[in-house]
């Protein structure tokens, strides 16, 4: 059976599927086949060369009529966009996958998890961070006891595209579309890895600052090298935050992020300290994980792409490292499997709102200025 996929969404994360669609019969020949079936948005041109350039048959202005036709449905719209269409389709029938964070707000991602439940079938929320060898390999070293009793987690997700106060304004700045800035954006992976390597989260304390109040909108080129940006718009999320939280366990944690932290390009890293071993990864070096046994004898640097990585045979021999790009890979595999075979799927949209509860409790704890319960 050929499964046909259609994608609403063709910039970023549009162009990081379809290139994970397009890998899937070349190096997992045992996945579903899949058809990149229609792809969806709002300006027609640029529908119709996108859906050229990422080899879609067709193209659709109307996502209600595509969830129809489709086998799964994947929602690459900005957050404001997530909550209706992806009900719809699961309303449907239609197996889900839908970019992060699951929604701009708590209620919204609560009634998405709602109808996944009722609908029975598998759903994505698509913390791709998940499937990184080191990180899939740092797991089975904590299931296996490896670092003994955890005692506390580290996770800070720098970026600086928005340092530049004349970095344009777009929807990632706006409360209404996105719901929150780094924070969702960023602070939805880390506390998503969290859960997945060491527990829930119990309790935070959350600090968000916003350092560009307004920025320019990207205006018409006038012709000389110059925008006519005279226009500005209010920055209403938080360009950074930072939370300290408990997780189940006893486990104390910090949680960073920032798209205004100066000469960090896409710095996501973990640190898990235990009673017999700690750990570290860094997104920049995504082949490798850190590893420390026992007390007093030094990180050793394991390179994850030997038999312990679970995808390796599917790419090259041992060594030859593998990217950002074949995360998409592995979900994308990970997912279509489940669709195929109506398994359950994780991180799906029952993860996907625990990570959005945690995102509202830190910004409501920012406001009140206390700890809150994640309830
Ligand atoms: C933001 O710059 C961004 O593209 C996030 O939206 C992605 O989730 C992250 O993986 C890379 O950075």
């Amino acid at each position: 059976m050929t499964l046909k996929v259609g994608v609403l969404g063709y910039r970023f994360m549009g162009k990081a599927h379809a290139n994970a669609l397009a890998r899937l019969p070349m190096f997992f020949p045992d996945a579903p086949d899949v058809e990149r079936h229609t792809l969806i948005g709002r300006d027609e041109e640029a529908l119709s060369e996108a859906a050229d350039r990422l080899g879609f048959a067709h193209t659709s202005t109307d996502w209600e009529e595509v969830i129809d036709e489709v086998d799964a449905f994947y929602n690459l719209g900005p957050n404001f966009v997530h909550a209706e269409p992806s009900i719809a389709a699961l309303e449907a029938g239609v197996p889900v996958l839908c970019e992060k964070p699951l929604a701009a707000n708590l209620s919204d991602a609560e009634r998405m998890a709602e109808a996944a439940r009722s609908a029975d079938v598998p759903t994505a929320t698509a913390f791709n961070y998940r499937f990184i060898p080191a990180i899939q390999y740092a797991k089975g070293l904590i299931e296996d006891g490896v670092l003994g009793e955890i005692h506390q987690f580290r996770g800070r997700y720098l970026q600086d595209w928005l340092v530049d106060p004349d970095a344009p304004w777009s929807w990632r700045n706006d409360e209404e579309l996105a719901g929150s800035g780094a924070l969702g954006d960023l602070g939805a992976h880390t506390i998503d890895l969290a859960r997945f390597l060491v527990g829930d989260v119990e309790r935070v304390s959350g600090h968000l600052q916003t350092f560009v109040d307004e920025r320019p909108v990207e205006g018409e080129s006038t012709g000389d090298g110059e925008t006519a940006a005279d226009e500005t718009r209010p920055v209403t999320v938080d360009d950074a935050y930072s939370a300290q939280a408990e997780l189940e366990g006893d486990v104390m944690a910090t949680f960073e992020a920032s798209r205004f932290a100066n000469g960090h390009k896409n710095d996501h890293t973990i640190e898990i300290h235990g009673s017999e071993g700690s750990l570290k990864f860094s997104l920049e070096r995504l082949n490798e994980l850190e590893v420390l046994r026992g007390e007093n004898r030094g990180y050793e640097t394991v390179l994850v792409t030997d038999e312990s990585d679970p995808y390796v045979e599917h790419w090259w021999p041992p060594g030859h490292v593998i990217g950002w790009e074949h995360t998409f890979v592995h979900e994308n595999y990970e997912f279509l499997s489940a669709v195929e075979s109506g398994t359950e799927y994780h991180p799906n949209f029952a993860d996907g709102v625990a990570v959005q509860k945690v995102l509202d409790a830190i910004e409501r704890s920012d406001e009140s200025g206390e700890w809150l319960q994640v309830e």
